[in-house]
């Protein structure tokens, strides 16, 4: 298993819109595990494979508690949102150090495969519905600092940049 580098925005290949998993083989199932490794070294809820230059539609989550429940969505795709929406206080873990409010749908039902290659559907709410909508966002290119304020966005890119000069020297 390997930690693997996390890209940090402005980082232009956080744009980049995945394809496809064509197939979940060895190659899919040892970059889950990495994945998952890197999320939790990070301490994060959640890693898209557009976080780890990798542009394929793959996403592992964890929500739980215990840390001990990973979540592995590969293709995943939305098939309903809820009618209502709320404001979510999210960090990401290509944007450290910044948090701020995104409005998102209060649930979720998302159909993927999992890491074994089996189709689910996925019903969520709360924490795992933000989380998985965010994550999806990464897949599509979205970070999450583009739902602000351009002055805001251009403030924590201003941001962004000086500490990873300094991080350099
Ligand atoms: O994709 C990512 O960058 C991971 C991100 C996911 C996320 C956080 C908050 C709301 C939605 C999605 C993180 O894990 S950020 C950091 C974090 O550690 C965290 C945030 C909320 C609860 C618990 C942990
Ligand atoms: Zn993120």
């Amino acid at each position: 298993m390997a930690l693997l580098p996390i890209l940090c925005f402005p980082d232009p290949r956080l744009h980049t819109v995945a394809k496809p998993v064509a197939a979940v083989d060895a190659r899919i199932r040892a970059l889950c595990a990495d994945m998952i490794a890197t999320m939790y070294d990070a301490k994060g809820i959640g890693l898209a494979a557009t976080q780890v230059d990798v542009h394929e539609r793959l996403i592992v989550i964890d929500v739980s508690e215990e840390r001990d429940a990973p979540l592995v969505l590969i293709n995943p795709e939305l098939v309903w949102t809820s009618p209502t929406t709320h404001l979510n206080e999210e960090g990401c873990l290509s944007v450290p150090g910044v948090y701020d409010g995104v409005q998102r749908f209060d649930a979720v039902r998302v159909r993927a495969l999992d890491g074994a290659g089996q189709s689910r559907l996925i019903e969520a709410d709360g924490l795992l519905a933000d989380c998985i909508q965010h994550e999806m966002d990464h897949l599509m290119g979205r970070v999450f600092v583009e739902y602000l304020s351009p002055l805001k966005r251009n403030r924590i890119k201003t941001k962004m940049l000086k500490a990873q000069r300094e991080a350099e020297r």
